[in-house]
């Protein structure tokens, strides 16, 4: 025999000792590898042992189909099932990195607004590490050239399949055992409910994650054949333990009949109004009209990925969001009850505004659907300055006005108008395009001015200057509103959408950055304001202010409140409401702790912050929490995302309008 021959004999028998298992588990192990990196990089608990057992379970069985194929067929097998697993990890890493959640399959739909906010998700969100994961599908690439090398296809091996079936699928369940047994109890619930993703993936690892989302994105598709009874007696339940009761408090119908300007405000959080530098405020506008109007100082916004759409969807109906999909994109065809449609029952003239396309967001048929008379969209406006993603916000503020004269005189009505900014959207860019706002301190060292620009290249510096425009453009619309006589009988109102998802490190910079060293204050220096996640929580607050001209309701309601108080709150205030909304009048509460709810379960109370998805728990004002304070809340947390989900999937509003005419 010669060495050529040896080694030829050599390999096969080698080979076919090792079965195919030298190739399975390298299979297995570079897709665990990729699974414990994307949980070390976005819910850091790579090591956990319940997700790496769950992972190689789902692995093991994955592995088992490739027995259906010829060993030349099953390298080409996994390479598929490696790239389509790669792929996963790089979606979701980079989607974590944006949205702090996981990607779904139910919202490609959604994907294509992403597309044009691309510039933005590239400047501020891809990081190399989201890539990271590619490593694997080379590795097995590599592997692949060797196994060719040592001509390990030539060989087709026979073997018992059925018995490697039998002890694949026992391993594997064997593994889940194992690996539900170190799970919290609540870890089963989730993985059905699928709100809670970031629990999911904690708990079960990305690929059943995956998985999961794939199955449940099927059921909205499905309704009509599963869950749609049970939905209907639960949600008819929820509404007849909570029926609805007329406010009686002393802000009942006191703008009954007066016109409604609402400003969407893009990605303004609350904490800039507390800002100066050298002595100027970022947004004097703002603190002017909140300090002479009612001003929600603790409001929340309670979107999810649907992040605009969400805003103006729970502003307006007074439920929660989807946690499947985007309301907006894919439940535009359902029924709701909202502040223009309840509005234009009392006769006024509704109508929208904004300055991107009417496809954006779907906008077109949503903005329909909640009862808006008109949408004045891109094709209403003449582009004549762009900052960021399309038309300033000054030229847009102006041109409305025009619009607003108009309809003003034409319809002869009351109106409410909602108008949607853009400018401060991030990446905050095209900043040389917006009047100069110094984002820097002056001090004195040795009888010396020296600037620092501390913020400089920082997202929170450019955010700033960027919201001082969007703030400057509120306060020049205000004035031509009141030049054109537009704010008589007119109530203002002024919300932010949702956070700007800062960067956590940069408030730190800004709220302990130390002038004369030019250093960052740590614990040990006087005056350092401590600033963990649950303060980066607190600070995603935004602004809600409403404000009439005459100042006749003047006052600052701190009572933490949530986007969905402000039909149930602001409808008092109009004459309207909705039989079917989810939150409350906030000047009627039975009990003074209101509750804000958000899309992952997590809620915040005058008390706490409570993370859901990592069950933690963090006392506002460092007193004793009970466990019973959380569980209660939890409980009722959970009610609302579901009965939310379930009217929004199942169309339930119509069904539930039906059945009270019929009685
Ligand atoms: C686009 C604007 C931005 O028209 O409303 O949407 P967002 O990215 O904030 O959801
Ligand atoms: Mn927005």
């Amino acid at each position: 025999m010669n060495s050529k021959k040896i080694k030829e004999n050599f390999n096969k028998i080698f080979l076919n000792i090792k079965d195919d298992y030298l190739l399975v588990t390298f299979f297995i192990v570079l897709n665990l590898i990729n699974s414990i990196i994307i949980r070390l990089v976005t819910v850091k608990n790579g090591l956990s042992i319940s997700p790496l057992l769950v992972d190689l379970s789902f692995l093991i069985i994955i592995s088992l189909i490739s027995l259906l194929f010829k060993r030349k067929k099953r390298i080409k097998y996994f390479i598929t099932v490696s790239v389509i697993l790669n792929i996963v990890c790089i979606i979701n890493s980079i989607y974590y990195h944006y949205y702090s959640s996981f990607a779904s399959i139910s919202l490609l739909a959604t994907a294509v607004f992403a597309a044009d906010v691309s510039d933005a998700i590239v400047e501020n969100v891809l990081k190399p590490i989201d890539l990271i994961y590619i490593w694997q599908s080379i590795a097995l690439y590599i592997f692949y050239r060797y196994l060719k090398k040592k001509n390990y296809f030539k060989y087709e091996i026979k073997q018992e399949n059925k018995k490697i079936i039998k002890k694949g699928v026992l391993t594997s369940l064997f593994l889940f055992l194992i690996a539900a047994f170190f799970m919290p109890l609540n870890a089963w619930a989730r993985l059905y409910k699928l709100w809670n993703r970031e629990s999911v993936v904690m708990n079960y690892g990305i690929y059943v994650y995956q998985l999961d989302d794939f199955i449940q994105s099927l059921t909205p598709k499905i309704n009509s054949l599963f869950g749609h009874d049970s939905s209907l007696k639960k949600v008819s339940d929820f509404y007849e333990e909570n029926s609805y009761h007329a406010s009686q408090n002393e802000y009942k119908d006191i703008f009954k009949g007066k016109n409604v300007i609402v400003i969407h405000a893009e990605s303004m959080q609350t904490f800039p109004m507390n800002l100066s530098f050298n002595g100027e405020e970022v947004t004097p506008n703002l603190n002017k009209i909140a300090s002479e109007g009612i001003f929600f100082s603790n409001f929340y916004s309670q979107v999810g990925v649907g992040t605009s759409s969400d805003a103006e969807f729970t502003f307006n109906t007074s439920l929660m969001p989807s946690t499947r999909g985007t309301v907006f994109v894919n439940y535009f065809d359902r029924e709701y009850i909202a502040i223009p449609e309840l509005l234009k029952e009392k006769g006024y003239y509704t109508y929208s505004m904004h300055a991107n396309t009417g496809e954006f967001w779907n906008r077109n048929t949503m903005h329909k659907n909640l009862g808006y008379d008109k949408f004045y969209s891109k094709d209403s406006y003449i582009i004549d300055e762009t900052i960021g993603l399309g038309l300033s916000d000054k030229s847009f503020f102006k041109q409305s006005i025009d619009i607003m004269k108009d309809i003003k005189e034409k319809e002869g009505t009351p109106y409410y108008g909602l108008l949607i900014m853009l400018t401060n959207h991030t990446p905050f860019s095209d900043l040389e395009l917006m009047d100069e706002y110094p984002t820097t301190i002056d001090v004195d060292i040795d009888n010396q001015t020296v600037t620092r620009n501390y913020l400089n290249n920082t997202t929170m510096g450019n955010y700033l200057r960027s919201v001082h425009y969007a703030d400057q453009a509120i306060g020049e619309f205000i004035n031509n509103l009141d030049k054109e006589g537009l704010l008589e009988n007119t109530v203002l109102v002024i919300y932010g959408d949702h956070d700007a998802r800062l960067d956590f490190d940069d408030f730190n910079l800004l709220y302990n950055y130390d002038p004369i060293t030019d250093t960052i204050k740590t614990e040990e220096d006087e005056g350092y304001i401590p600033y963990n996640k649950y303060n980066y929580e607190l600070d995603r607050k935004v602004p809600l202010i409403i404000w009439t001209k005459d100042q006749s309701f003047n006052l600052d309601v701190n009572i933490p409140m949530g986007m969905i108080d402000v039909l149930p709150t602001l409808g008092n205030m109009l004459g309207i409401h909705s039989e079917y909304q989810m939150g409350k009048d906030i000047f009627e509460l039975k009990d003074p702790d209101n509750m804000v709810v958000f899309v992952d379960g997590s809620f915040l109370t005058s008390k706490v912050y409570y993370n859901s998805p990592k069950s933690e728990i963090y006392s506002i004002n460092n007193e004793p929490i009970t466990e019973d304070y959380i569980k209660i809340r939890s409980k009722y947390a959970s009610e609302l995302i579901e009965i939310s989900n379930d009217i929004i999937s199942y169309d339930l509003i119509k069904e539930l309008k039906s059945v009270k005419l019929r009685n």
